[in-house]
């Protein structure tokens, strides 16, 4: 068992939260097996470590760069206002590499909990946009930055389910990662478009950008789910994007038990119960199962 000091990782952010918890943190699957059973309100929150044993990169490790751009210079209501080519590339790429991936034992596990646990209410929050959690089976959940699979009409605002590949044809054999690209020369009127007669807006992903507001339903939703869980499981995200990042510190601090499945820590490790480290896709199958 690890023996840790709960102290909280942003007073300036968390100010309500009490600085320092002293308590033990656990690593004891059998023992956080036995808090799940007479749980009654289950929380996930996931982020992109649970998709990268299928073999899509995490955003801030090996592997979280697309040409010479990290994630946050592109994933911006601005780049996408100067470069909507090069934008369109980007995730026309992250689409196809998606579609192409399959869930893994973790996102299955998960979904087989939900199955078997009819009795409790069951919820995962996503922080991730590849649709695999979907995709293996989960039924409630939520989607907190928008989807690959849906774009957004930059003039009638109407959001559709777009699993086209390519989407356009002008995307076709775009978007490779190599470094050595560089910029992008597609005229926007070959990018997609809506199809409505009276509109013919460029569509955009249906995706949360760096300094977008998320959307209020989805937000409420996740809000009033954290707010009443029981147990929340924090699986393979960094914890340092907003407002996700304070969704299961928030939890922890009102009473829920929260516990972290990671490959190595993270700024709110200690703000937790429990801190299972290895791939997720071999713990949380064990500790779901127990
Ligand atoms: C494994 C593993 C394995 C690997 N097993 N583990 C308050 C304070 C400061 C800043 C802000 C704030 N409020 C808002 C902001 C600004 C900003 C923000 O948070 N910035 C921070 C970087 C500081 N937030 C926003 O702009 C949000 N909007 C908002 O709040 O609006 C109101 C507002 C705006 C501006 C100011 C104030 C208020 C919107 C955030 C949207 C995030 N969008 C992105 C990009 C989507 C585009 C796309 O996908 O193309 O979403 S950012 C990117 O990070 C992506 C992810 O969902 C998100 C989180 O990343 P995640 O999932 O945690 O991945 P990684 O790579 O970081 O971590 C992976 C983890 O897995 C690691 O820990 C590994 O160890 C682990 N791992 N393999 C287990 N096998
Ligand atoms: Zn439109």
């Amino acid at each position: 068992m690890l023996i840790r000091l709960f102290v909280t990782h942003n007073k300036k952010l968390l100010g309500h939260l009490p600085s320092v918890m002293a308590t033990r943190q656990s690593s004891d699957m059998a023992k956080f097996n036995e808090t799940l059973k007479s749980a009654k309100n289950i929380v996930f929150l996931s982020g992109a470590g649970i998709s990268a044993e299928s073999g899509i990169p995490t955003f801030r490790g090996a592997g979280g760069m697309w040409r010479k751009y990290r994630a946050a210079a592109l994933a911006t209501p601005e780049a996408f206002g100067t470069t909507p080519s090069l934008v369109w590339e980007f995730y026309h790429y992250r689409r196809e590499v998606a579609a192409k991936a399959e869930p893994n034992p973790g996102h299955l596990a998960i979904a087989k909990f939900e199955k078997n646990n009819p009795d409790k209410t069951v919820t995962v929050i996503t922080q991730n946009v590849d649709g695999l959690h979907a995709r293996a089976g989960t039924k409630n959940l939520l989607e907190l930055h928008g989807n690959l699979y849906k774009t957004r009409c930059t003039k009638c605002k109407e959001v559709l389910v777009n699993t086209d590949s390519p989407i356009c044809e002008a995307l076709a054999n775009r978007g490779a990662p190599d470094v050595d690209q560089v910029g992008s020369d597609i005229p926007v009127r070959n990018l997609p478009h809506c199809k409505k007669s009276g509109c013919k807006g460029l569509l955009r992903p249906h995706i949360v950008w760096f300094g977008e507001s998320l959307e209020a339903a989805v937000l409420d939703k996740a809000e009033s789910v954290m707010s009443s869980c029981d147990v929340c499981l924090v699986v393979g995200t960094s914890s340092v994007v907003y407002p996700a990042a304070m969704f299961a510190p928030q939890a922890a601090a009102r009473g829920a038990i929260v516990a972290e499945f990671n490959l190595k820590p993270t700024p709110a490790t200690p703000d937790f119960h429990y801190y299972f480290e290895g791939p997720c896709g071999m713990t949380l199958p064990k500790v779901l199962s127990e």
